[in-house]
């Protein structure tokens, strides 16, 4: 299985998150990569592929317009007012407020952003493009008779909707590569999205729509982020009534629970009988990741990638969260080979 990757990663790279009111190194790093990355080669996997050029295209169709202006001139605007730090809005467009995106550069951010973890540094957009860039190179390998490729994206991108961003995600990589298949032939596409939290950001591109099934495996909204969105009820609206389908679980969920939630989400995508399948692959779900409480073992991601491959349709594996990274290759490579081996 090829994997599509770039050093560019590393343009984003914040100084500081906000956690438990402290700023403390960001869980989201470049080191994240490395580690998937040496496992890749000690597996002999290593078969990369750069990035080609991004594709606006379908970034434009699942994304706001304003919003990817702001994305690519934050930064400029950020250090023309004078800021010396990283980007990180102090007002938000809350409930019962007016939802009109301000002139101020500090309330652009506050209009655009969903959490105040994430921030914004000098090469945050052109990773993000990269990010992209990435995903969409893998679709392409895919849509052209791949059985599967694995877009290696940093930053992740399923908590960014349609205009806001948040979660680490800027740009929703698999959203993006899932409107590519629409728009190269792919009738249906189905996006499973396997990481820790809730992809809020798909589900929010994709809820109006019949032509995406959308299925989530996640930490209930109840005591985990994005805690807004995520809940069993959210099931589409119009024509996309049915076709969002979320599996919220409690905290210390292991594989038993979860992996009966994984065989219930791939019976409804057989169902839905798709043209091609986006993996959101997030690791987050490891027993010792540091932001998350589910308890999957290393084995068991091996057996979820099983699991999937018996789908039998042409996947894009994209890569979300996971913090613990020590461990974040050998369960993203357990997945990617226990997919391979099936
Ligand atoms: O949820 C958190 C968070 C929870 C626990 C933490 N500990 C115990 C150190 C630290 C942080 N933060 C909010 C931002 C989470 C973003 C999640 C990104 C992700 O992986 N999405 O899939
Ligand atoms: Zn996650």
């Amino acid at each position: 299985m090829k994997t599509v990757y770039t050093d560019d990663h590393r343009l984003h790279f914040p100084q500081g998150e906000l956690f438990g009111g402290e700023f403390v190194t960001p869980f989201e790093r470049p080191s994240r990569v490395e580690y998937i990355l040496r496992e890749l080669k000690k597996r002999k996997m290593a078969d990369f592929v750069a990035p080609a050029k991004l594709d606006m295209a379908p970034v434009r169709k699942v994304h706001d317009r304003d919003f990817l202006t702001f994305l690519e001139t934050a930064w400029a605007e950020w250090s023309k007012a004078g800021y010396r730090g990283e980007i990180i809005p102090t007002g938000y467009a809350a409930r019962g407020m007016q939802q009109r995106c301000p002139r101020s550069i500090d309330g652009k951010a506050g209009y655009y952003c969903l959490s105040m973890e994430t921030a914004i540094t000098a090469g945050t957009w052109d990773a993000a493009v990269s990010s992209a860039a990435s995903a969409l190179t893998a679709q392409k390998l895919v849509a052209n008779g791949e059985r599967a490729a694995f877009a290696l994206c940093r930053p992740p991108g399923h908590h960014a909707h349609h205009d806001m961003y948040g979660g680490y995600c800027f740009l929703n990589n698999a959203a993006i590569a899932a409107q590519a298949f629409r728009d190269s032939g792919a009738a249906r596409v189905a996006i499973l999205d396997v990481d820790f939290h809730h992809g809020n950001g798909t589900q929010d591109i994709f809820y109006t729509r019949d032509d995406v099934l959308f299925c989530s495996l996640h930490g209930q909204p109840e005591d985990t982020f994005p805690y807004f969105l995520g809940f069993k009820d959210e099931k589409g609206k119009g024509r996309g009534e049915g076709f969002n389908v979320n599996y919220p679980m409690p905290p210390f969920t292991a594989y038993d629970v979860w992996g009966k939630a994984l065989e219930d989400a791939c019976k409804k995508i057989k169902r839905y009988a798709p043209d091609a399948l986006v993996v959101s692959l997030g690791v987050d779900t490891y027993k010792d990741d540091p932001i998350s409480t589910f308890k999957l073992t290393s084995p068991d991601f091996k057996t979820y990638g099983g699991r999937i491959a018996r789908l039998r349709l042409p996947t894009l594996f994209v890569m979300e969260g996971g913090y613990a990274v020590e461990a974040i290759g050998i369960n993203t490579v357990n997945v990617l080979e226990g997919f391979l081996d099936a």
